[in-house]
C-alpha cells in the first residue's frame, strides 16, 4: 500500500491513505486504504502528524456512545494543513494545526456569549457523522464513510471544518499538542476554570485516566492543598500520586458508599468534586463528595446514551453547586493556541499525562492498553 506524499500536486485531488475504520461496534478497527476527497468551501484537508486514543473513542467502540458506523474515529489530533477550500482564512497550507471536536464558529449564540463555548455547529450531542453539507469526504472499498464529531483523526489525511481547525505556534512540538485536542484541555479546564480551584482547597477527582490526571494537573496548578484520587484499577496510583493526588482511594476496598468515605476524611466534604469516569453512579457520588454549603462538583464523563441521573434535590438546596463543561470550558480557536504556548514555556505539563506512544498502524494495541486500563493516554504517530 503506497503511502500519500505531501505536496501541492495532491491539492484539489483526491488523496488515497491509511485510515483505521469502524466498521461495526465492539471490534478491532480494521486498517484500510481510504479515498480522502479535497476539501470544499470553509474546509481544510490535513496530514495528520500525531492522534491520542481518548476514552470517548473507547465508548464509541463498546456501543455506550453511539455513532453511525462505518466511521473513522479519533477527535484528539495534530496535523500540518495540505489544502483548502474555497472562502478559507483562517489557516493555509503548511499551517501547523490542533484538530479538535469542538468547533468555534464565532456567529452562533454561544461563540458569541463570553462564556459559552458549546457551539451550536457541534456534531457530538446527537451525532450525523457529516460534514455540514451532509455528505462525507471519505470513501472505502466503494462505500461512504462517516466523520466522528467532525474530525476524524485515525487516518492520515482527514477534511474538517475551518471552524473547528485550530492554527497553532510554528515551532509547537506535534508529537504531544494532541493531546491538547481534547483529553488534557479538557480536564485542566475543568479545574482552573469551570471550577476555578482556589489555593489550599481540597479537591476529589473521580477517574484517574487521561482526562482525571489533567484535572488533577489543573488541582494542583490553581494551588489545592489536598487532592483525593479515586479509581477502581489501583495501578492508576503510583502516576496519581507523581502528578499531585495526596490520597488514593479504591472503592472496592470500602464497604461504605465512597462518597461516605470522602465525608469522613474531610469532615464536611470537598471543595471540588469532579467525575471524570462517565457512569451516573460516581456523578453522583461526586456531588455528595463535596461540601453541602459551597462544594462545586463538575461533570466531565460522557454518560451512556439516554441514561439519566436522579438526586435528591435537597443537596443543592443547601448551596452546592453541580455543573459540567465541555473542552474544559475553552473557547477552542481563541484558547487553544494559548495552551499551545504554555506548553512551549513549560508552564503546562502535557507530556507526564502521555504514558504511550504507537505507530498509527499499532492503533488497536493502543486500545488495548487503555482498555486493560495500563495506559493513561497513548499517541498514535503517522
Ligand atoms: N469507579 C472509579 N473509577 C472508575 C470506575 C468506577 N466505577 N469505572 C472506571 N473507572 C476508572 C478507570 O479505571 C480509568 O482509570 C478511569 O476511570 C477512566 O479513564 P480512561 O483513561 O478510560 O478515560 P479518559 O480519562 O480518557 O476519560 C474520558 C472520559 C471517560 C471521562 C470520557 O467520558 C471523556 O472523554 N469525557 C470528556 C467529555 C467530553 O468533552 N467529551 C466529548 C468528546 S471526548
Ligand atoms: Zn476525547
Amino acid at each position: 500500500m503506497k503511502q500519500a506524499k505531501f505536496c501541492v500536486e495532491t491539492t484539489g485531488k483526491v488523496i488515497t491513505c491509511r485510515a483505521a475504520i469502524a466498521w461495526t461496534s465492539n471490534a478491532p478497527l480494521s486498517i484500510e486504504e481510504v479515498e480522502v476527497d479535497p476539501p470544499k468551501a470553509g474546509e481544510v484537508r490535513i496530514k495528520v502528524i500525531s492522534s491520542g486514543i481518548c476514552g470517548s473513542d473507547n465508548h464509541i467502540i463498546n456501543g455506550t456512545y453511539p455513532v453511525p458506523l462505518p466511521a473513522i474515529l479519533g477527535h484528539e489530533g495534530a496535523g500540518v494543513v495540505e489544502s483548502i477550500g474555497e472562502g478559507v482564512s483562517t489557516v493555509k497550507p503548511g499551517d501547523k494545526v490542533i484538530l479538535t471536536f469542538l468547533p468555534q464558529c464565532r456567529e452562533c449564540d454561544s461563540c458569541l456569549h463570553a462564556k459559552g463555548n458549546c457551539c451550536l455547529k457541534e456534531d457530538i450531542f446527537s451525532p450525523v457523522g457529516l460534514m455540514l453539507d451532509g455528505t462525507t469526504r471519505f470513501t472505502c472499498r466503494g462505500r461512504k464513510v462517516h466523520n466522528v464529531f467532525g474530525t476524524s483523526t485515525f487516518t492520515e489525511y482527514t477534511v474538517m471544518h475551518e471552524i473547528s481547525v485550530v492554527k497553532i505556534d510554528d515551532d509547537a512540538p506535534m508529537e504531544n499538542v494532541c493531546i491538547l485536542a481534547c483529553g488534557f484541555t479538557t480536564g485542566y479546564g475543568a479545574a482552573v476554570n469551570r471550577a476555578q480551584v482556589t489555593p489550599g482547597s481540597t479537591c476529589v477527582v473521580f477517574g484517574l485516566g487521561g482526562v482525571g490526571s489533567a484535572v488533577v494537573l489543573g488541582c494542583k496548578a490553581a494551588g489545592a492543598s489536598r487532592i483525593i484520587g479515586i479509581d477502581i484499577n489501583e495501578g492508576k496510583f503510583e502516576k496519581a500520586k507523581a502528578l499531585g493526588v495526596t490520597d488514593c482511594l479504591n472503592p472496592r476496598n470500602f464497604k461504605k458508599p465512597i462518597q461516605q468515605v470522602v465525608m469522613e476524611m474531610t469532615g464536611l466534604g470537598a471543595d471540588f468534586t469532579f467525575e471524570a469516569i462517565g457512569t451516573t453512579d460516581t456523578m453522583v457520588a461526586a456531588l455528595e463528595s463535596c461540601n453541602m454549603s459551597y462544594g462545586v462538583c463538575v461533570i466531565i464523563g460522557v454518560s451512556p446514551a439516554k441514561s439519566q441521573f436522579s438526586f435528591d434535590p435537597m443537596k443543592l438546596l443547601s448551596g452546592r453547586t453541580l455543573k459540567g463543561c465541555l473542552i474544559g470550558e475553552y473557547k477552542t480557536r481563541d484558547c487553544i493556541p494559548l495552551l499551545v504556548c504554555d506548553y512551549m514555556k513549560k508552564k503546562i505539563d502535557v507530556d507526564s499525562v502521555i504514558t504511550h506512544k504507537l505507530p498509527f498502524i499499532k492503533i488497536n494495541q493502543g486500545f488495548e492498553l487503555l482498555q486493560s486500563g495500563k495506559c493513561i493516554r497513548c499517541v498514535l504517530l503517522f
